[in-house]
């Protein structure tokens, strides 16, 4: 057992309070206006978690497949705990279900798992090689598990770890057992509360046969859940590296290059008195030819400087966008010994912002991009190669340079792909709608961040934090509590600016002096004037220009858009038509074009990239339908209006040249068309 009772008992009674608290709070504020104090507690510090990578020292083995699964009782979520199910196999205590890994396991069966709020079970076998026994450690690494994940190795407890699409691990050495069958059992809870991130609410309602338990929650996409990243077993020697941390500079006319290492490691086997472990680290260009490479300083830092460098930019910024170095990290011990290698990739560029601008490598940046969800057919927010692959051929395909991970961090696999293609990333924690602040939210909020921040650091594609997504800022409390979530993150990272997507008015709004950037999301013609295609444009305008005016920062538009029910064409435009979405993102565009004029408008992202699930709702056929993309991935018409707008865009502000199919022949228009 954890020392807990585990979930969801636990959670409803904690809701329950917190209800309370809210309500007494409530009638408090009515006579007296007394804010609840926010303490700023530390939160936990994330430890190792270095992408799992084979090398010369580390062996990984993916423990993807076909997992056996079991859900409990909606009723009785502890029942499995208590009579310890994960102390035999699964199938011992109930029948099981055959589930894949990864993938959310909602969308699966045939039956109503889709909705099941609370516990499920998995666990399969594996089998731990002798060769493992000897002088190394292994470690059990999860991708992510939405929401809260409990795991057990052989019966014994490993890690307890809460927060979805974040990864966590534990060495599990002493748990194995060598040359023979191991079990991994895993208990997920995907109950929302008051106190989680996101929030939700848990209400017991009467239903035709008494009484079921009812998740609801604010935010609009479906709340996916299970194993949704890869789990891996990998090993490292005895005293290994355990974090590398890099950031890079670059000379003026960004000729030279400067790539700061600090390397971590960890090791009982290291003896007390030797403390000259040092780090030898190299650095291959994409050729693999070695451009730079020295030793550390004693504190396992150092410095590489790369001559003719080629910095990374973004896509069609630059002919050859994602240039990616391989950093080579090996730890040797005093008399030399190498004890273990580690390699990254490695993006050479730097970032500056102003109350006006964003910098890459000294040239300003206009963002033009997308909101996103991990969202597919049957996998739900499992992640998929086929699909990540497809994706960024259509960000390339439509010419955006940028996403916002809204409304959570993504895979690391994608990160990857990001670094490897140019595409800057907005990186938002899994913070969205958050309302009620207390205490023990701000501590999970802020923990997310430094888990992002921790592991996403490294990535170049990463130029800004998104530290919430359309949070209630005009709540009593949202000053105090942005300003400490703010100063966290700020304190964590110094090299990235920080942004919130928020919808609160600017009138409003309380958190918006915390940040660097503004990021606000509105529904012209959609949620407010419905069908007025003609009041966008102006009111865009004014928002943008109150939003700068209030807080004199740079500003972008992060959400906007319009429901497309694809293959529904109505002429004049009418909403949930083709041509609608088409017209609503025509007038934003000319918003956006008055806007760039004046100097500090640096953005424009769609609301969405694809089609994506939500919880049911009379305004949602079959999900959010917002998609410039189907949920098949393929392009509605606005994508093809999109995408001449983003490469004329990027040939404006950047140089580049049209793709040859940008312009379909019409007839012989001789300098208007394709010039
Ligand atoms: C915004 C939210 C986004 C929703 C979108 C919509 O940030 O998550 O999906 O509205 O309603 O307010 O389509």
């Amino acid at each position: 057992m954890f020392g807990i009772t585990p979930t969801l008992l636990w959670k409803i009674s904690n809701q329950m309070a917190i209800w309370l608290f809210s309500f007494v709070s409530g009638l408090f504020l009515l006579h007296f206006s007394i804010a609840l104090i926010l303490i700023n507690k530390e939160v936990p510090q994330s430890r190792g978690m270095l992408y799992p990578r084979e090398s010369e020292t580390r062996e990984v083995r993916s423990l993807d497949g076909i997992w056996n699964f079991v859900r409990s009782d909606q009723a009785n979520p502890t029942q499995g705990v208590r009579e310890e199910w994960y102390s035999k196999d699964l199938s011992k205590s109930r029948p099981t279900i055959p589930m894949p890994v990864p993938a959310s396991y909602n969308d699966i069966t045939t039956d109503n798992l889709r909705d099941h709020v609370g516990t499920v079970w998995y666990d399969r076998k594996f089998f731990a090689p002798r060769s493992w026994a000897v002088d190394q450690r292994v470690w059990l690494r999860f991708g992510s598990v939405h929401y809260e994940a409990y795991v057990w190795v052989n019966g014994q407890k490993v890690v307890k770890h809460e927060i979805g699409h974040l990864p966590f691990e534990a060495e599990v050495t002493h748990l194995l057992k060598y040359g023979a069958e191991n079990r991994i059992t895993v208990m997920c809870d995907n109950a929302l509360i008051q106190t989680t991130v996101p929030q939700g609410r848990i209400t017991e309602l009467p239903n035709d046969e008494g009484m079921t338990i009812v998740q609801s929650y604010t935010f609009d996409f479906f709340n996916y859940a299970g194993i949704h990243r890869s789990v891996h077993l990998y090993t490292t020697p005895k005293t290994f590296i355990e974090e590398v941390v890099v950031t890079t500079n670059l000379s003026k006319d960004n000729v030279g290059g400067e790539v700061v290492y600090s390397v971590k490691f960890n090791g009982s086997a290291v003896n007390e008195a030797d403390n000259a472990l040092y780090v030898r680290a190299q650095l291959y260009d994409r050729e693999g030819k070695l451009v730079a490479n020295g030793t550390s300083d004693a504190q396992l830092s150092g410095s590489l400087q790369v001559d003719n460098v080629n910095p990374w930019w973004p896509y069609l910024m630059h002919p050859e966008p994602g240039y990616l170095y391989q950093l080579e990290v090996k730890l040797h011990a005093s008399n030399d010994e190498l004890l273990d290698v580690y390699r990254l990739k490695v993006g050479v560029r730097t970032l500056s912002w102003s109350n006006a601008t964003f910098q890459i490598n000294g040239r300003p940046v206009y963002f033009r991009g997308f909101g996103r969800h991990e969202d597919a057919d049957v996998r739900g927010k499992g992640l998929d190669n086929a699909l990540m692959v497809r994706d960024f051929n259509l960000l390339k395909w439509i010419g955006a340079n940028a996403y916002r991970t809204s409304h959570y961090p993504y895979s690391e696999e994608s990160m990857q792909f990001a670094d490897e293609h140019g595409i800057m990333i907005v990186d938002e924690c899994p913070s969205v709608d958050a309302e009620n602040y207390n205490q023990e939210l701000l501590g999970k909020h802020k923990s997310s961040l430094e888990q992002l921040i921790h592991r996403d650091r490294n990535h170049p594609s990463v130029v800004m934090w998104s530290i919430a997504n359309e949070p209630r800022t005009r709540e009593m409390n949202a000053d105090s509590y942005f300003q400490l979530v703010a100063n966290l993150t700020r304190s964590l990272d110094k090299t990235r600016p920080i942004t919130a997507a928020i919808a609160t008015p600017w009138t409003d709004d309380k958190a918006g002096r915390f940040l660097d950037i503004i990021s606000f999301n509105r529904y012209n013609a959609w949620y407010s004037n419905t069908g007025r295609l003609d009041m966008v444009t102006k009111k865009v305008v004014e928002e943008a220009v109150a939003w700068n005016k209030q807080y004199n920062k740079p500003v972008i538009m992060a959400e906007y858009g319009a429901d497309t029910l694809e293959g529904l064409h109505l002429q004049p435009a009418y909403v949930w038509s083709e041509e609608f979405q088409t017209e609503v993102f025509a007038r934003h565009f000319k918003a956006f074009d008055i806007l760039r004029k004046k100097g500090w408008f640096i953005g424009e992202f769609v609301w969405n990239f694809a089609d994506f699930k939500t919880a049911q709702s009379y305004t949602r056929v079959g999900g959010n339908k917002k998609g410039v993309f189907t949920r098949a991935r393929q392009p509605k018409a606005s994508a093809h209006l999109l995408r001449k707008r983003y490469f004329a865009l990027a040939r404006e502000l950047d140089d580049s040249s049209f793709p040859e199919d940008l312009f379909t022949y019409i007839a012989d228009m001789g300098k208007t068309e394709n010039a």
